[in-house]
């Protein structure tokens, strides 16, 4: 089990998706847990290739692959990442700030709160405060799910909040931040309602507010 780990990394790190794709779908036919395949061989891929870019070894061209490569392993994963027999708690609006192209933590987030039986409108990346106010509008979410990868962007989770004050619909909707530069004090700061580190917790977070809201048992 080890060596087909190591090698979807490689070959994630390589940015060969197409290779990507057989040895993740080997390694379910295998028996390797979908959360293994994550934890294991895509998370640490890109953590290698998250180091190499720091360090100008590599350069956009190569990550992009890298991150196509990424979202093909994950998609893969999806339906095992769903709890068995999760019932639909409630609804969630997710996107990636304005300014910001990164989608692999988003992408997971959503998967995972896809697994919590939360029901997801993926606006995608690059998303404006306005297109989340429309959102609200149209779908009428628990919770409204803000990514941001950038220093520089993720201020724009700040005009997020202030949108829905605005539109005063600040109190219907729950919003999440997260994303590698938030954090707890962030989060407060913005006044936004609940940060959390990485897409499990956050999907547990979500249903718990989800759940709380409802008046339901969390
Ligand atoms: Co970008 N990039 N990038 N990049 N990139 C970072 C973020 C960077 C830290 C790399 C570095 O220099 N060390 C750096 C930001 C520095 C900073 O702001 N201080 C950076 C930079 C500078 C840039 C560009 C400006 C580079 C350039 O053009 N010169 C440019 C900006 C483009 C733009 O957005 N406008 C850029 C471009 C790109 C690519 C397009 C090449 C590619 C993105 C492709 C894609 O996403 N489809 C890319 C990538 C891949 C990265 C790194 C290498 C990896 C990010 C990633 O996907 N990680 C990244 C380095 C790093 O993070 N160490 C880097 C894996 C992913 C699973 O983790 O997204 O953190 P992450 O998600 C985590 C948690 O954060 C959390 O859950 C996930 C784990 O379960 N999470 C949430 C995320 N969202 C959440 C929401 C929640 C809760 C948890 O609730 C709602």
């Amino acid at each position: 089990m080890r060596e087909i780990l190591s090698d979807i990394s490689a070959a994630l790190q390589a940015g060969k998706a197409k290779i990507v794709k057989q040895l993740v779908e080997q390694a379910l036919a295998e028996g390797v847990t979908a959360k293994d395949i994550l934890e294991q061989a895509l998370l640490p891929g890109m953590d290698v290739v998250a180091v190499q870019f720091k360090n100008n070894d590599v350069y956009v061209p190569e990550v992009l692959i890298a991150a196509r490569a990424m979202n093909t392993g994950t998609a893969l994963l999806k339906p095992y990442l769903a709890e068995e027999g999760a019932q639909a708690v409630g609804k969630a609006v997710i996107g990636t700030v304005k300014g910001d192209l990164h989608d692999i933590g988003k992408n997971l987030v959503r998967m995972m709160f896809e697994g919590k039986g939360i029901e997801v409108v993926d606006l995608g990346v690059d998303v404006p405060p306005e297109r989340f106010i429309e959102a609200w509008r149209a779908e009428k979410p628990d919770i409204v799910a803000l990514s941001a990868l950038l220093t520089t962007t993720m201020n724009e989770m700040k005009d997020v909040v202030d949108a829905f004050v605005a539109e005063g619909a600040r109190e219907s909707v729950v919003i999440m931040v997260g994303g590698a530069p938030v954090t707890e004090g962030f989060c407060k700061s913005v006044g936004a309602d609940i940060y959390s580190v990485d897409a499990a917790s956050a999907s547990e977070e979500a249903k718990r507010a989800i759940l709380q809201r409802k008046g339901m048992p969390a």
